[in-house]
């Protein structure tokens, strides 16, 4: 099923770097990308895209677990989903748009600690910033456990250096002087099934999870065609021998939506 978005909305995505979409799964398509997920994350499958365990304190904040539409034919037919595909192509405007990479972001209960105030292109290899993130909540998400937050409009406002997710720097502090910003964060309080899009440059956070059990998300990070390498440190690119400046496309950033007149290559 096709979900509308209207010209209001892509225009607020433009102005706030942000856009919250409630009921978007079907409660069918929430419990098999929840199933997906858990049986996923069961799986000790590739120790390069698996962040479990890297550090302790890295867990905290959330475990990572990278590309697992690689490993698991659930979650690669629900990232593989048009739905939430064609929301990116139109909130980004372009004809067609690749994946750049899923990720399950689970913030364990118990010694939780805060996703930090970051923007999240600073550690992407890529030159444009027009990539943004579906932040799909597989629990219902408040301020309790972990719901996101956004920072309006901070996606105007350049690419600063990334945070250390386990010892962060002050993002605001990065943040030149001169002009007068409102820090004033939008909180996305959402139930199971609903998420939100954000730009790569837009500030966010998530606080620590007080509840006693885990707060699931599902992420998936698209990005418009013609996105370009810039070549960093990255577990996605590594290895892959990309050239500086060349497009990020093959079979590791598959299209996941293009516009019916878009011709194909
Ligand atoms: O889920 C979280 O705690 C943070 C999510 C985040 O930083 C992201 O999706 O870019």
């Amino acid at each position: 099923m096709e979900y509308p978005i209207t010209e209001e909305q892509v225009r607020f995505y433009e102005r706030n770097g942000f856009l919250q979409i409630h009921n978007v799964l079907a409660p069918d398509e929430l419990g098999a990308i929840r199933d997906s997920l858990e049986e996923a994350a069961r799986q000790r499958f590739d120790p390069t895209f698996d962040r479990e365990g890297i550090s302790a304190d890295y867990d905290r904040v959330f475990v990572q677990k990278v590309n697992l539409w690689r490993v698991h034919e659930g979650v690669r037919r629900y990232v593989f989903s048009p739905k939430l595909a064609r929301i990116a192509r139109a909130l980004t405007r372009s004809p067609r748009v690749r994946l750049w990479h899923d990720h399950a972001l689970i913030k364990m209960p118990g010694d939780s600690k805060p996703s930090a105030w970051h923007q999240d292109l600073p550690y992407w290899p890529m030159n444009e910033s027009t990539a943004l993130s579906c932040w799909m909540a597989l629990d219902d998400v408040d301020e309790n456990n972990g719901c996101m937050q956004f920072v309006p409009g901070s996606h105007l406002w350049g690419r600063f250096e990334p945070i250390r997710l386990t010892d962060p720097q002050d993002l605001f502090a990065l943040v030149p002087d001169g002009q007068s910003r409102d820090f004033t964060p939008a909180k996305m309080p959402m139930r199971a099934g609903s998420c939100t899009f954000h730009n790569g440059l837009t500030f966010h956070y998530a606080g620590p999870n007080r509840t006693d059990k885990p707060r699931r998300a599902m992420v998936t990070i698209y990005m418009p065609e013609g996105t370009t390498y810039r070549p960093q440190p990255h577990i996605v690119t590594d290895g892959l021998n990309l050239e500086e400046g060349s497009p990020l496309t093959g079979e590791m950033f598959p299209v996941l939506s293009e516009a019916p007149t878009a011709c194909k290559r």
